[in-house]
């Protein structure tokens, strides 16, 4: 078993990357659709059911006025960027339809405008983005310093029976905080380390500027984008790297929709998408259905620039999401795939490695990786997959309400300093 975690590390190292954020864009997409979802619903339940009892008992009914009579529904809801940001969410017509409980509603169909290719929505529009030199980066710059899994600790706290340290919402509503990659975590320990020193050498490396667009009131602002980017340190700065954009596209590696209230960001849907696999890889995986709760404080220096502190007794601010087994082997395929040719893979170009409806490992046919070839060798390496597949079995959130958990939940404490961007390479 050592071995074989042992042999992990070089595909940990890059998954870990890729959790560090995540999404607030879900949420708000979601809704959308639920409310077109209610609409249908509502519609035909008064097609086929209420308009026929109405026939049957026609005396009756005429003296019953319509709730809908006086209701204009002409307030369609503010156009919304969808969780990627590639296209803007738009609200046209609406109509209104009587409610479960009887009362009048509107509902508003929507459409989605695209923001076309070089585009991406920030602030509900979308902007043009020829190249890297042309994002519209901020100047309300908080640089992170903290960036570590929550429930790390330990130590229980005996009046609520969870880590002392547990981090960081509840997001099935049971009453306990979920981090199930928190767990995970703790069975990689041994093998890399705590994840306090783990990802604090990450950040080292990698540094991550977060970019809240569209600020007016740092007291209660009830629109606010928060994009994220990976750089690297220049003179105190971080420039922000390619990496992590969505390839082909101006789509940024962290975004998230929210909201300041009381001086604390809070993010109602987003993202964070980070590459894995070897260095180069352009194979990314996504983190979404992002929480967050942040206090911001504007930098003494006049800048605007701002730090990221914590809420109350908490020890930072706090960051959540989910990511899934389709997320994580799916980027691990594509990994394998376009990154071990000294590999023949079992499987085929959609799952060489993991089978994707099944989630079992699927014996390479030959290999003739060399040492040089570590991260292939291992990753096609049989015990190591039945070992990345069993350490993944931990769905423990049900992020579309069915009944059956479908998600591992990631928590995360996160601080920042006030910072600034510099333009990225070449762009001066
Ligand atoms: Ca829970
Ligand atoms: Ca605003
Ligand atoms: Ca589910």
């Amino acid at each position: 078993m050592k071995k074989k975690l042992i042999a992990s590390l070089p595909l940990i190292v890059p998954l870990a990357a890729l959790t560090i954020g995540a999404p607030a864009c879900d949420s708000a997409s979601s809704q959308v659709a639920d409310t077109v979802n209610d609409a249908d619903v509502v519609d035909a339940n008064d097609d086929a059911g209420a308009d026929t009892a109405q026939r049957d008992t026609a005396e009756d009914d005429t003296a019953t006025p319509d709730p809908c009579a006086e209701v204009a529904c002409d307030s369609p809801p503010e156009a919304r960027c969808e969780l990627h940001r590639a296209s803007l969410t738009v609200a046209g017509d609406g109509s209104c339809a009587v409610d479960d409980d009887g009362a009048p509603a509107c509902e508003y169909a929507t459409a989605d405008e695209p923001c076309g290719e070089g585009g991406v929505c920030i602030l509900d529009r979308c902007e043009t983005v020829p190249s890297l030199c042309d994002f519209p980066f901020g100047a309300r710059i908080s640089g992170l310093t903290l960036f570590t899994l929550g429930g790390q600790s330990g130590e229980i706290d005996p009046d609520t029976g969870e880590p002392t340290d547990a981090c960081c919402f509840d997001l099935d509503g049971d009453g306990t905080t979920d981090n199930a990659f928190g767990e995970i975590w703790k069975d990689l320990e041994p093998f890399f380390g705590t994840a306090s020193d783990f990802f604090s050498a990450l950040l080292g490396r990698a540094p991550t500027a977060l970019d809240f667009h569209g600020v007016d009131s740092l007291e209660d602002d009830p629109a606010v984008d928060l994009i994220g980017y990976i750089g690297y340190p220049a003179d105190g700065a971080i420039r922000p790297l390619a990496l992590g954009f969505q390839p082909g596209t101006m789509l940024p590696p962290i975004a998230m929709a929210g909201r300041i209230e009381g001086g604390v960001f809070y993010a109602d849907d987003g993202y964070y998408r980070f590459a894995i696999g070897v260095e180069g890889s352009q194979v990314f995986l996504e983190v979404s259905n992002l929480r967050a709760e942040l206090a911001l404080t504007e930098a003494d220096d006049g800048s605007g620039q701002l730090a990221i502190g914590p809420v109350g007794d908490a020890p930072a601010g706090r960051i959540s999401g989910t990511t899934s087994r389709a997320d994580v082997f799916g980027a691990f395929n594509r990994g394998a795939l376009q990154n071990c040719t000294c590999t023949t893979f079992g499987g085929d170009d959609d799952a060489p490695v993991i089978d994707m409806t099944t989630y079992a490992c699927i014996p390479v046919t030959e290999q003739t990786c060399t040492e040089s070839d570590a991260w292939c060798r291992y990753t096609t390496n049989p015990l190591y997959c039945e070992a990345l597949v069993s350490l993944f079995d931990r769905d423990d959130v049900d992020t579309d309400g069915d009944g059956t958990d479908d998600a591992i939940s990631v928590g995360f404490w996160i601080l920042g300093e006030p910072t600034a961007l510099v333009a990225p390479n070449g762009c001066e």
